[in-house]
């Protein structure tokens, strides 16, 4: 069966609104000091996702930067794993050693979450590259912001993957803004997508707050690359309600231009077309949103009563000491001299 029938449309709108409030229930407890480091809300950009993870099959590979919950969310990842990550608890996706920007979840074939602008490109082109070496039919949707396609390792990705007909959908999630810098002042090009024509990749654009026209456009590029692997480019119009992170109070753009954007909201729209089609009467979207709540709520209570991940697991998965693997931190090493070795942390 194609993949776009698989997926009914009311699940999807479903898994928009556990997007939505778990986002939003995300910044309370933030507010409430339940999750520390960064935060990065997707609010306002959910059709992006879910339309595209509506248009391939489970063992696709995803990858993304560090506006990462919604991905793993739809990837398929409990929202209790989603949450107890952002509370830092050993249940979390990523043992709650990686936090809000480095969800994972391999079963899910959801990549990651990474922190750094653009580096998980050349990633992404090594997971295509190695589903082209097995010879398997399996697709990568790699994600990035409107930020990363200044970056060196943007391009060296793009032209490896183009050099190589790597099976690989690279999906710019265009929200006009890399922090607070709008896109205008950034990048040379009115389209983002003429950055793929520099590559000889094929590339479309589509309205990001529509999830039929972004599920549709990405089935067929991934059709099209089932059929003979081959990289494409899409660029999605979208945006995002909230500030670059919990800390951005968004003073770089207009109320009137947030309002615009909020009355085109992504979950309103898929709702309004359902119901105009007789698919979705206002009581079931009641009850699918009273269950996100629910649920979203529970995954609170799960991660408060979640343990901390034990001290001495502090440097498991990390090179600071030689190994990626859990119990190879060296223990007759004492704690403060590992510190001091250690690069500093990350001040965006
Ligand atoms: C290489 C690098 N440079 C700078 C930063 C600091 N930084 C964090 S997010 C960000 C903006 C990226 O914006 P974009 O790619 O458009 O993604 P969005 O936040 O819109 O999802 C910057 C510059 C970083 N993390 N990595």
């Amino acid at each position: 069966m194609h993949p776009v029938e698989q997926r009914d449309e009311v699940e999807m709108l479903s898994l928009m609104l556990l997007i939505r409030r778990f986002e939003e229930r995300a910044s309370q407890q933030y507010q409430a000091q339940k999750i520390g480091g960064f935060c990065h809300l997707y609010i306002g950009q959910e059709a992006v996702v879910t339309g595209a993870v509506a248009a391939v099959r489970d063992d696709d590979y995803i990858i993304t930067a560090y506006r990462d919950h919604a991905h793993a969310l739809a990837r398929g990842t409990s929202p209790d794993a989603c949450m107890a990550e952002l509370f830092g608890k050993e249940t979390g996706c990523s043992r709650g050693l990686g936090g809000s920007m480095h969800f994972f979840d391999k079963q899910n074939h959801m990549y990651g979450g990474h922190a750094i602008v653009a580096a998980h490109i050349p990633l992404a082109v090594g997971l295509a590259f190695a589903i082209k070496y097995r010879g398997e039919d399996r697709v990568t949707l790699c994600f990035f912001g409107d930020g990363a396609i200044n970056q060196g390792a943007f391009h060296e990705a793009l032209n490896l993957a183009a050099l190589y007909r790597l099976p690989i959908v690279f999906i710019c999630e265009n929200n006009l803004f890399a922090m607070g810098t709008s896109v205008q002042r950034s990048t040379s090009l009115r389209q983002i997508v003429d950055r793929a024509e520099g590559y000889d990749i094929p590339g479309e654009i589509v309205d990001g707050m529509n999830f039929r026209e972004v599920r549709d456009k990405v089935a067929e590029m991934v059709d099209s690359i089932r059929k003979e692997p081959h990289p494409a480019f899409l660029e999605v119009r979208t945006y995002r309600y909230r500030g670059h992170s919990m800390s951005d109070p968004a003073s770089y753009r207009t109320k009137q231009e947030l309002e615009k954007y909020r009355l085109d909201d992504p979950i309103t729209r898929l709702r309004a077309q359902l119901t105009r089609e007789g698919k979705l009467t206002n009581e079931q979207f009641d009850l699918l949103d009273k269950r996100a709540k629910e649920t979203v709520l529970a995954a609170v209570k799960f991660a408060e009563k979640s343990p901390q991940p034990p001290l001495d697991t502090l440097y498991d998965y990390t090179y600071a000491n030689g190994a990626m693997e859990p119990g190879h931190h060296r223990p007759e090493e004492p704690a403060q001299k590992r510190r001091e070795g250690a690069p500093s942390p990350n001040t965006d």
